[in-house]
Order: C-alpha cells, then sequence, then structure tokens
C-alpha cells in the first residue's frame, strides 16, 4: 500500500486500492493503525472510512450526547438479511426502540437463571463429544465445535428450537448460510469498480431466503407446539411495549429471530476457542482457573455448575475478558457525529458520517502498558478496572445500542470454560499458530486440540 498521501485535519489519508482490504482486513487494519494510528483514513477505489484506535478519541465517540450509533457500510450490508432486527436497525427506526423495550428485561442478568439449565444442558453436548475424541485420541475442532455449541444454545434457550449441531459431521446449514451471507457483506466493501459480481448477489439472496425459511420453521414450530414457554420468541410474538402498548409485526420478528441465531452464537463460539487458545499457551493463566474450579468443584467427576457457580468463577471471568480486549469477536463498531463537529479538536466530522472503531487497536493503546500483546488475565481483577477509564475496554460496542446480549454470552462461556478445565488436559498437539478466520467476526483458523482426562496432580 502507498505511504500517506494528503491529509484530512492531520489524519494520514492510506490508499489501499491496490492490495486491497486483504484477505483478513481487520488484521490489515490493524497493521496501518500500528504505523499511522491514532486515527487514519483508509481508501478503497474511493470510498473512505476513517478509522480510529486511540483511548482519547474513542472516548469522544462514547460520549452519546455528540455521537451514536453508526449503521455503516458493513452493517447496511448486512441488512441484507437482517433488516430491521435490533443490530442492524437505524437510530431512528421504531422498531428500534420498541424491540429494545420488549426485549431489553429478558437480557437482565436475573434472566440468565432462565436460561441456565439449557446452557448446561447444551455444554453437556460438548463434553459428551470431546470425552468421545479423549478417549479415541483423537484432536476436536475447538470453533466447529463452540460454535455447535453456541448455536444450540440460543436456539433452545431463546426460541425453543433444536439445532442438534452436535448430530451433524457438518455444521447446521443455517451456519455455512449464515457464513457466507457475512463474507458478502464483508467482501463487497472491497468491491472494484467495473467487475461483474452478479453471481456472488444471487447467491446472496439464496442464502438470505434460506435463513427467512429457517427463521420460519422456528416460528411455526412453536405455532404448532406444546403451550409456549417464556422465551425469546414468545415475547416477541405476544408482548405488547410497556409503554404504548404497540407489537413487534411479522416481518420484524423474522428479522430478531435471524439476528439474535446469528448475533447469539457467532461471537460467543470465536471467543470460547480464542480463550482456550490462549489457555493452551498460557500455562500460568490455565492453572489459576484450574485452581478456581477445583476450589468450586474438587475431584467429583461430573459437576453441575449451578447458576451460583457461575458467579463465582471470577478467574474463569477475567480470562474470558483479557480473552476479549485482545481479540474482540466483533472487532469493531461505528458511530457518527449527532451535529458537524471536531473530533479531537481536530477532525472534521459531518453529521451521519460514520467513524469505525478497531476495538482490537484500542485494547493495545497506551493505557495498557507496555506488553499489550501479553495476556494476562490480572488486567481484569476490580482494581484494575476501578483504576482504568471504562472507554478503554468495548468489546461489546457502547451506549445503549451496546450489545444485549452481554450477560447471556459471559455466562454461557464462563460455564463452558470452566467445566472444560476443570475435566481436561488441554493438549497442544500441533503447536498451533494463531491464524485468523474473519467474516465479519472474527475466530481462530483450524485450531485443534488433543485432550486428556485429569488426574489428581495436574
Ligand atoms: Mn452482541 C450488539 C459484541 C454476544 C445480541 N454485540 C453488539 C455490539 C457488539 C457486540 C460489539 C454492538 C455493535 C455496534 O455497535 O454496531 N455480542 C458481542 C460479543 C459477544 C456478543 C463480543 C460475545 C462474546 N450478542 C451476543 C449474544 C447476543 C447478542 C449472546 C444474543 C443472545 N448484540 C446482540 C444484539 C445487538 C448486539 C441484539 C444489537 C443491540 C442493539 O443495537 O440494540
Amino acid at each position: 500500500q502507498s505511504e500517506p498521501s494528503g491529509a484530512f485535519g492531520g489524519v494520514p489519508v492510506i490508499d489501499v486500492s491496490e492490495t486491497g482490504p486483504g484477505a483478513v482486513p481487520l488484521l490489515r487494519m490493524m497493521e496501518l493503525a500500528r504505523r499511522h494510528g491514532p486515527a487514519y483514513v483508509r481508501r478503497l477505489h474511493g470510498r473512505d472510512v476513517l478509522l480510529v484506535t486511540g483511548l482519547d478519541l474513542v472516548t469522544e465517540l462514547a460520549d452519546e450526547q455528540r455521537f451514536a450509533k453508526a449503521v455503516g457500510p458493513a452493517l447496511e450490508n448486512v441488512r441484507a438479511f437482517t433488516g430491521d432486527g435490533l443490530f442492524t436497525a437505524y437510530n431512528d427506526e421504531p422498531n428500534w426502540a420498541r424491540a429494545h423495550d420488549i426485549l431489553m428485561p429478558a437480557f437482565a442478568l436475573g434472566s440468565m437463571r432462565t436460561y441456565h439449565p439449557v446452557m448446561l444442558r447444551v455444554a453437556q453436548r460438548l463434553i459428551d463429544s470431546w470425552d468421545r475424541h479423549a478417549t479415541a485420541g483423537t484432536p476436536v475442532e475447538v470453533a466447529e465445535d463452540t460454535t455447535r455449541m453456541t448455536l444450540d444454545t440460543i436456539g433452545l434457550a431463546g426460541f425453543g428450537f433444536d439445532f442438534d449441531s452436535f448430530g451433524r459431521t457438518e455444521p447446521h446449514p443455517f451456519v455455512s448460510a449464515m457464513v457466507r451471507s457475512l463474507d458478502w457483506a464483508m467482501h463487497r466493501l472491497a468491491r472494484v469498480p467495473g467487475v461483474d459480481y452478479s453471481e456472488a448477489d444471487e447467491a446472496l439472496r439464496v442464502d438470505a431466503a434460506y435463513l427467512a425459511e429457517v427463521v420460519d420453521e422456528v416460528i411455526a414450530a412453536r405455532r404448532g407446539g406444546a403451550a409456549a414457554q417464556e422465551d425469546l420468541l414468545s415475547l416477541m410474538l405476544d408482548a405488547v411495549h410497556p409503554v404504548d402498548g404497540t407489537t413487534l409485526d411479522l416481518e420484524n420478528v423474522r428479522n430478531q429471530v435471524i439476528t439474535f441465531l446469528i448475533a447469539g452464537h457467532e461471537t460467543t463460539s470465536g471467543t470460547l476457542a480464542f480463550a482456550l487458545y490462549h489457555l493452551a499457551k498460557n500455562p500460568v493463566a490455565l492453572r489459576l482457573v484450574q485452581r478456581e474450579v477445583d476450589e468450586l468443584w474438587g475431584d467429583q467427576a461430573d459437576p453441575e455448575p449451578t447458576f451460583e457457580d457461575v458467579g463465582r468463577l471470577r478467574m474463569t471471568r477475567q480470562v474470558l475478558h483479557e480473552t476479549l480486549r485482545l481479540w474482540p469477536a466483533a472487532p469493531g463498531f461505528g458511530r457518527q457525529a449527532r451535529e458537524d463537529t471536531l473530533l479531537g479538536g481536530r477532525i472534521p466530522l459531518r453529521a451521519g458520517e460514520p467513524v469505525q472503531v478497531i476495538t482490537p487497536m484500542l485494547h493495545r493503546d497506551p493505557v495498557w502498558g507496555d506488553n499489550p500483546e501479553s495476556f494476562d488475565p490480572f488486567r481484569f481483577t476490580p482494581e484494575a478496572e476501578a483504576a482504568r477509564s471504562p472507554h478503554a475496554f468495548k468489546p461489546f460496542g457502547t451506549g445503549e445500542r451496546a450489545c444485549i446480549g452481554r450477560q447471556f454470552a459471559l455466562h454461557e462461556a464462563t460455564m463452558l470454560l470452566a467445566m472444560l478445565v476443570h475435566r481436561y488436559r488441554l493438549v497442544d498437539h500441533a503447536d498451533y499458530r494463531l491464524t485468523i478466520k474473519q467474516s465479519l467476526t472474527i475466530k481462530p483458523h483450524d485450531f485443534t486440540l488433543t485432550l486428556l482426562p485429569r488426574t489428581p496432580a495436574d
């Protein structure tokens, strides 16, 4: 790519048209941020995006009086299959506030008690499968299996629908269609003017139609099924808005279900896979979480974590937070100024113009010290967190459009991770070197482990 050409409020403009954005656009953006940060403009075929990584600038962008979420170019593409679902709705689309108000209570910390038994049941599916691999001495495909687990969990906990992912050797076709759709949304950002993309667009239409078809099946299963349980789907279908008494129309419910099936599993699975990667590579951190689970469950062969247990797994949660610092599975979020303004007193922004935060680089800002690449769960002790700006860590985005599923993800991931480190020795049999697969979100690519049962000496 070329050197900075021209400037825009003192911000370097990097034209990457010659090389394209790279197979893993995030890594290229991070590389450019290391050279040109804390803010730079990436220019691709005449399209400019302002990318921001520094804590000072992100602190400003997090000010909800001056800025709001932007549905930037990437999410604009995702709207082709999630429409006005919660994640991709514009701030002023009435269905955003409506769905947000109706669904919020279902994501409060206390609601996790309702999902806990299902989360446990699905975690057990993964463990049954990993036990078979441990006995046979064959490696497990980490991200593939965490994806099986998180998809089954959101399907069952949210919608009473069983994807039965561990009963299949290939990913559920919903996952394949989703990954292709997210890839389409990502690669569409890199389109070269004059090239014909109609084949890719037709494939997207087929995948989007299939996603909708699965969701219609989920909804039909509920309609034909037993008395509706209290879950996300029943809320979406039946709940009336607490203040204005409106409900969600059926097209919006469909968009919400697709949104939740995607957002509800894609990022949690990546986070779990990255966490296992870090634990396999950091024996000290692994020892710490093993000590924590051993204190809780001793040498029980098959402990069944209670809801309360999960709240006690502080070190395990710190490991997840440190994982989300280094590799936030949704590695960016968009902001826009409410009025024309100067960001950092120098970068001119027009109202509505999207700005992209590169979260993994914010998470390597100097505020994180001299060794931001080192994996250190003690960065997330309560004392360390209290001493640090709340804007230094944004894996779940910011403001009123921040992740609604944060507690859900952390409960599910904390429980599974704790069960795994209690049960197995993680053997890095292939001396894995981290490579990243990006379909907008990120996961470790081709990461396998072999497992041995733990013995008292471990
Ligand atoms: Mn989630 C929004 C990251 C798990 C449902 N999520 C966001 C945003 C980030 C994010 C970042 C904000 C994006 C933006 O500003 O444009 N989410 C994560 C991560 C995990 C995660 C890193 C797991 C780890 N998310 C989950 C789970 C669910 C979920 C689990 C559902 C069960 N997330 C959402 C929804 C939104 C969202 C819905 C959109 C919220 C809104 O705009 O109102």
